[in-house]
């Protein structure tokens, strides 16, 4: 922070930065894990960011929490159980716990200080830890996984950037736990970077998806504040006759307004998954 401006760089978008102009630091700490921020902007609401990289704002998060989990859930006929891997905010628990079909929710998230934060500071998001779905669990979502077997309809990765202790949450072997942890019709989604820098990344992941997925799709979403103000999600589906892209459920504008959805519909489900072709030919779709 310098000059009442907060700056986001990283060698993942190497030569750009996202500045947000700052009224107030509301919290500032470090857990066992990462380096905890709270801000209030001018112009975005509150801002979450550990080591430096925006997780999310007041302002925008709908987007990205929405589609990230009901991209999944509703590619998925009747998805019951479901898996957060990270997701500290409570943001993706929120929305989950919206669907009608789903029953329990089992979030593993490494940092409990993000929880705790979150509550004191995020309260809009975090209010989905209050879900009597609900199950929090403080721990590595990769050693979760080794331990959990043919369990969960979805599983939704709502992971930090491939660094510090996500970077295992991007690999292969993971993959292979996600596959195990699913039951036999289960489908996968993860944060999966932007197309617009790096997508050498996004490609790398999509790859190491598909030696153990038979579908394997990438949707996108805009983000205004996420580096290039856009990020990808990819998903998997074990089922080979699902094409993930056509919605099993879908709301009503009655019911969307009732269950607080800003951004998904079934409209822009359909849409997420339409690339141009420069993504196209990376990826090979
Ligand atoms: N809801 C949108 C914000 C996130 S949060 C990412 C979360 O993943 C953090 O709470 C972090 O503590 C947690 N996490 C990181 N590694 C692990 C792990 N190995 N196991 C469990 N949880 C983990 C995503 C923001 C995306 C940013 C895009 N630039």
């Amino acid at each position: 922070i310098k000059n009442g401006w907060f700056t986001e760089s990283n060698d993942l978008w190497p030569g750009q930065r996202t500045s947000l102009e700052i009224e107030e630091i509301l919290y500032e700490g470090r857990s066992e894990f990462q380096n905890i921020m709270v801000l209030k902007s001018k112009s975005r609401g509150r801002i979450l960011i550990l080591d430096g990289i925006i997780q999310c704002t007041e302002h925008d998060e709908f987007s990205y929490q929405e589609m990230i989990s009901f991209l999944p859930l509703c590619a998925h006929p009747n998805p019951k159980k479901v898996l957060i891997v990270g997701g500290g905010d409570g943001g993706v628990a929120r929305e989950i716990a919206k669907h009608p079909l789903v029953e329990e929710i089992i979030q593993v998230e490494i940092d409990a200080k993000v929880v705790e934060v979150s509550k004191k500071y995020l309260p809009f998001m975090a209010e989905g830890f209050r879900s009597p779905k609900m199950k929090l669990k403080i721990c590595d979502g990769f050693e979760y996984m080794r331990r959990h077997q043919m369990e969960f309809d979805v599983i939704v990765t709502d992971s930090s950037d491939p660094i510090g202790p996500a970077v295992n949450l991007f690999t292969e072997s993971y993959f292979q736990l996600l596959k195990r942890a699913l039951k036999s019709n289960g489908i996968i989604c993860s944060q999966a970077g932007t197309v617009w820098v790096g997508i050498e990344h996004a490609k790398t992941t999509i790859d190491n998806c598909k030696k153990h997925f038979n579908v394997v799709k990438y949707a996108l979403a805009s983000v205004p504040t996420y580096p290039t103000g856009q990020i990808g999600f990819l998903l998997g589906s074990l089922d080979e006759g699902n094409v993930l892209d056509e919605p099993k459920n879908v709301f009503d504008e009655n019911e969307s307004k009732e269950m607080g959805l800003r951004y998904y519909n079934e409209d822009v489900h359909r849409s997420a998954f339409v690339l141009p072709n420069f993504v196209r030919r990376v990826f090979q779709f």
